[in-house]
């Protein structure tokens, strides 16, 4: 671990060593798993997107192909390259080219825009990003050409679709090129963080521990090569990606396929035609799925499983999952620093129903403390600290804040507030960190609040989560304003323009005299969300 990416934390080498021992730990890189799987499997169907279906082989000679394009131009081992592309077959094809030749995409989701590309870009100073040429009315060109207009790291843009300027995705199906692969201690990727600091954190997760994680949920979710998935979740996302998610899936020889949209119609279509068994959603997903009619007209018989995560997950919504869908409900309560629990098939009723699982591992170490970080009594609610195989040690290029996110042996601060079972099932009750879950997205509160701070009319600004039905939370921005003050819509402007993802644009913004303070003048954010609680407060 001494000569791990500048800017990781490694496990130390008592626990890493423990980790080996274990064989939680295989020493098999990301890409090297896949190639085993290939030589298993090559006939079956690994990826469905769109009208393409690409079996095992056909999808390894695609990443071997691809990965000797990336080489051509240059991309080598511990690179980064920024990962931006909606929900597309080619996502998967640039990852394992990317493991092979041991460089790390860095996962951006395709939501961001001009400031979170370039904090990236510039951050991990990356040599190239791949994107799709549009998604969704934008052109994700036009971002390119502002991001390199102040990032000379970046030097190569490739694109699926229409290139333009840039490398298009196909030029780069090169002639396969054997090489060893990436040592499997090596940092694989660097995955976000929901985050709560001014500036998003990056997570470095090694090839190890983050194979462990998804062979060990694979196994818990009792997946095989029937497997059908479903990926309707952004495929950049920890959940679908890892919890099994698309990599678990590909660990057993099952089926991906891909959904373009999440849309309950556009999926339940999906459905029937592909025959799915499994597949992820978020609370506001599975609500809308609930409440969507088409569920009538398309044979959804097939579902075995259909797992919710990522955020609350209502008694009353869980409850009505099995009947409606005709298939078992898993809840997962995972992170993409590391910790993923799971409710089990041969868990009582109730424990699927109202709890969000317990941990992967027997290793995965579970601390429930109160503020002072002493362990609160058993059955008692406190801060989730955990620390295990295939948890982060530090975020990627964060000193300071790893100091305040990680406790002195190791153990990673969640911000999540639980109570554990005597079955060690895991509730979530609440939230510590200063983060709004808007449907899932998370949306660190500072990183927003300075934006805004950013306006010269806005002296002081404070973002809360208001409860919503279908998103669970959206945002509210409560700011204090100089004259001439600007309008809600004009601010709402102002953050489109500086270039963040619309999902952290606040859903509101309400003028006040002043920020109500704590006795220790932070601002008081508790009292500014008790506020959607009084009935007379909410004039939306
Ligand atoms: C309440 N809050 C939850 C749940 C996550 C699997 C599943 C989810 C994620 C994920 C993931 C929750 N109930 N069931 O990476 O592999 C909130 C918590 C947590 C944060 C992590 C995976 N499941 N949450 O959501 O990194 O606050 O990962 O700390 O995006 O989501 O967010 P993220």
């Amino acid at each position: 671990g001494a000569d791990l990416l500048e800017g990781c934390t490694p496990w130390p080498e008592e626990f890493a060593e423990r980790y080996r021992a274990l064989g939680y730990w295989a020493g098999v890189g990301l890409y090297q798993r896949l190639a085993q799987v290939v030589a298993e499997h090559g006939e079956r169907v690994a990826v469905v997107c769109g009208e393409r279906r690409w079996s095992y082989a056909q999808f390894d000679e695609k990443i071997r192909r691809f990965a000797a394009g990336l080489a051509r131009l240059g991309i080598g081992p511990r690179d980064r390259v920024v990962l931006q592309l909606p929900n597309l077959g080619e996502y998967y094809v640039a990852c394992y080219a990317l493991f092979r030749i041991g460089a790390l995409p860095v996962f951006a989701l395709p939501a961001h825009r001009r400031s979170e590309i370039a904090y990236f870009v510039e951050h991990t100073q990356a040599r190239a990003c791949v994107i799709a040429d549009r998604e969704a009315g934008f052109d994700y060109r036009e971002l390119m050409r502002e991001v390199r207009a102040s990032q000379d790291c970046l030097r190569e843009v490739i694109v699926v679709g229409d290139a333009q300027e840039f490398h298009a995705f196909d030029s780069l199906y090169d002639a396969p090129i054997d090489r060893p692969g990436p040592d499997a201690g090596e940092i694989a990727f660097l995955q976000l963080s929901g985050g709560s600091t001014g500036v998003p954190k990056l997570i470095p997760r090694s090839h190890d521990d983050y194979l462990y994680s998804v062979r060990a949920s694979a196994e818990i979710c009792g997946l095989d090569e029937r497997c059908v998935y479903l990926c309707a979740l952004p495929c950049a996302h920890n959940f679908p990606m890892s919890s099994p998610g698309a990599l678990g899936v590909f660990e057993v020889g099952g089926r991906v396929v891909l959904a373009r949209q999440a849309e309950p119609d556009f999926c339940f279509g999906l459905i029937a035609a592909e025959r799915v068994t499994l597949t992820s959603l978020v609370p506001s997903l599975a609500l809308a799925w609930l409440e969507s009619r088409a569920r009538e007209r398309h044979d959804l018989s097939s579902l075995q499983t259909i797992q919710i995560g990522g955020a609350h997950l209502a008694n009353e919504v869980a409850r009505r999952v099995p009947g409606a869908f005709g298939c078992r409900l898993q809840q997962v309560f995972g992170m993409a620093e590391g910790l993923v629990n799971y409710t089990r098939d041969d868990d009582a009723e109730e424990l699927v129903l109202a709890t969000q699982g317990r941990p992967i591992s027997a290793d995965d170490e579970i601390r429930i403390v109160d503020d002072d970080d002493c362990p609160v009594a058993e059955g008692e609610t406190g801060h989730l600290l955990t620390r295990g195989p295939y948890t982060i040690r530090g975020y990627y290029r964060a000193e300071a804040h790893n100091a305040r996110a990680f406790t002195v042996d190791g153990f990673y601060r969640t911000g999540d507030r639980v109570r554990r079972l005597a079955s060690g099932h895991l509730i979530v009750e609440g939230r510590a960190k200063d983060q709004v879950n808007r449907g899932g997205e998370k949306i660190a509160a500072e990183e927003v609040e300075s934006h805004l701070l950013a306006h010269p009319a806005v002296f002081d600004a404070a973002l809360v989560a208001m409860p919503d039905r279908w998103l669970g939370e959206k945002s509210c921005a409560f700011v204090v304003l100089r004259e001439p003050a600007p309008s809600p819509r004009e601010l709402q402007r102002f953050l489109r323009e500086r270039g963040i993802a619309a999902f952290k644009i606040p859903d509101r913004i309400e003028p006040v005299e002043r920020l109500p303070r704590t006795a220790v003048g932070k601002i008081d954010k508790k009292l500014l969300r008790a506020r959607f609680l009084a009935p007379s407060a909410d004039a939306s």
